[in-house]
């Protein structure tokens, strides 16, 4: 159970029942960016449930807000709420909205509205820097969401401010909400893209939470670069059926279909 791997695994299958009971949620999206998560929450940030205050934390911001789900079944195996709530997502009352907010434990920014994570990272990040604070700050955007002119100021911004101590982290996985990338309007070539921005850039297999774990240990947080990971990620991760389709970004498993994810993730 300590590997990442196998936490990944658990943490999948969380949000698998998590979405089926609430018939709702974002299945695809989730499962895409578990990986990633998993090595942040169990491995890389300097965070804790019972330190979840400290200022001198690390910060992460899940721009990709529609993805809640693989954030609350990530922070809920890590100790910072009572998992019983996932049992009642998306029920009146409960802080577990359909996009994250800071009223649950653990998460420092509301969003949702894509576009706005990276430039609310890059700020924190300016704000440590500027006071001398040792914290650092690690954002996940979608891939598709780089079609939001605001990232591109954001990345202006990093380079400009020189900020070392912020990780950009783009879930790249091909697909945005009803069509690919590539169609909808494409963001290729993106490693160039990076690097021209001054960013230090890395393309790694996001799927794999050792990977992404090891290579964000490995960063230069207190040099004046700041750090782009390509996450070369699939959406739908994990679910046979439910990879690389389109239509399971915000598809509800049926009972049997629930069934079969849960069997595939034993
Ligand atoms: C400003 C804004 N426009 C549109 C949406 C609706 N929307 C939700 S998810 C999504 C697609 C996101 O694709 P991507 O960034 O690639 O994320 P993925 O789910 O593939 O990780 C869109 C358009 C939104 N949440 N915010
Ligand atoms: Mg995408």
């Amino acid at each position: 159970m300590n590997t990442l791997e196998d936490r990944a695994r658990e943490i999948r299958r969380m949000v698998i029942k998590m979405i089926a009971g609430a018939r709702g949620g974002h299945a695809g999206a989730s499962l895409s960016e578990i990986d990633i998560l998993t090595a942040l929450y169990f491995r890389v940030l300097n965070i804790s449930p019972q330190r979840a205050a400290d200022p001198s934390r690390d910060r992460f911001v899940l721009s990709k807000g529609h993805a809640s789900e693989g954030l609350y079944c990530t922070l809920a195996a890590a100790g910072f709420f009572d998992p019983e709530l996932l049992d009642h997502y998306l029920e009146e009352g409960n802080p577990l909205t359909i996009h994250p907010t800071n009223k649950v434990p653990g998460i420092e920014v509301n969003t949702g509205a894509l576009g706005h994570g990276f430039s609310i990272a890059a700020g924190m990040a300016l704000g440590a820097k500027k006071s001398g604070a040792s914290y650092r700050v690690f954002v996940l955007t979608g891939d598709g969401e780089l079609q939001e002119g605001s990232n591109w100021e954001a990345a202006m911004a990093a380079a400009h401010f020189r900020l070392g101590n912020l990780v950009w982290i783009i879930d790249n996985n091909g697909l945005q909400l009803v069509s690919s990338v590539k169609e909808t309007m494409g963001i290729e070539p993106l490693e160039a893209k990076l690097l021209s921005f001054g960013f230090d850039v890395k393309t790694i297999e996001g799927n794999n939470s050792e990977k992404v774990a090891g290579t964000l240990e490995n960063l230069n947080y207190r040099g004046e670069i700041p750090h782009a990971i390509i996450a070369k990620t699939v959406k739908g991760k994990g679910v046979s059926f439910m990879e690389n389709i389109c239509e399971w970004h915000h598809r509800i498993p049926t009972g049997e279909e629930c069934e079969r994810a849960l069997k595939e993730l034993e």
